[in-house]
């Protein structure tokens, strides 16, 4: 009676052989983006820094490390993107359209899109306007990091914005927020009635696929 059980024992393990790499390998993917200062002589801050976004078994890893942003306060970061494929890019001066000094977050729509997925606790509730933002220490430096069923956020993302996919290699990433003392003329818009001081970006990156070959 033992060779049935013995033989229904080898197939089970012979069927996780074959299933487990397959389910691993193919959909597991590594992002980049290099944050570079946005605004730094008004926000009197040169924030920059580096964030690693990493698809495997289904979870999303999100790890942004932030330096000199300006210090003892919570700064919103999001990916912006378009709804249309057209792919996000980080804004330059040439889009202070108002020629006010600032690149305000309405200006940066024409080359980044729109505020899209909130690097938050729980990014998959995409609560932009109430979701918990990291805070920067005494330097200006935080360390978020946030993982997140694909499944969820996908479901999240296509609820949000119809039709559309999380796309990473097509986004870029934001970093916002100066003191909310700090004196903006006017011209400098924002979203809604949120404050320009927390809407104001501070840094942008390109979410970069890496190559294979660097993947680890
Ligand atoms: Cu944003």
């Amino acid at each position: 009676m033992h060779a049935p059980r013995l033989c229904a024992l080898a197939i089970a393990i012979g069927a996780l052989a074959l299933a487990a790499p397959a389910a691993s390998s193919a959909a597991d993917a590594q992002f980049t983006a290099s944050l570079h200062p946005l605004n730094a002589e008004v926000a009197h801050a040169h924030t920059r820094g580096e964030a690693k976004l990493a698809e495997h078994d289904g979870m999303l890893t999100i790890d942004i490390q932030v330096h000199g942003a300006p210090a003892n306060m919570e700064h919103w970061q999001h990916f912006h993107g378009f709804i249309d494929d057209q792919p996000a890019h980080c804004p330059t001066m040439a889009n202070d359209a108002n020629h006010d000094g600032y690149i305000d977050l309405i200006e940066t729509e024409k080359v980044s899109g729109t505020t899209m997925v909130p690097f938050i606790a729980q990014p998959a509730s995409m609560d932009v306007a109430h979701g918990h933002y990291p805070t920067a220490d005494a330097k200006g430096d935080y360390h978020y990091t946030a993982t997140v069923a694909l499944k969820d956020l996908d479901a999240a993302f296509a609820k949000a914005f119809p039709d559309q996919r999380l796309d990473l290699a097509k986004r870029v990433i934001y970093i916002h927020g100066v003191p909310a003392d700090t004196k903006l003329p006017a011209t400098v818009a924002s979203l809604g009635p949120i404050p320009a001081q927390v809407t104001l970006p501070i840094a942008c990156g390109q979410i970069e696929m890496m190559a294979a070959e660097h993947q680890h």
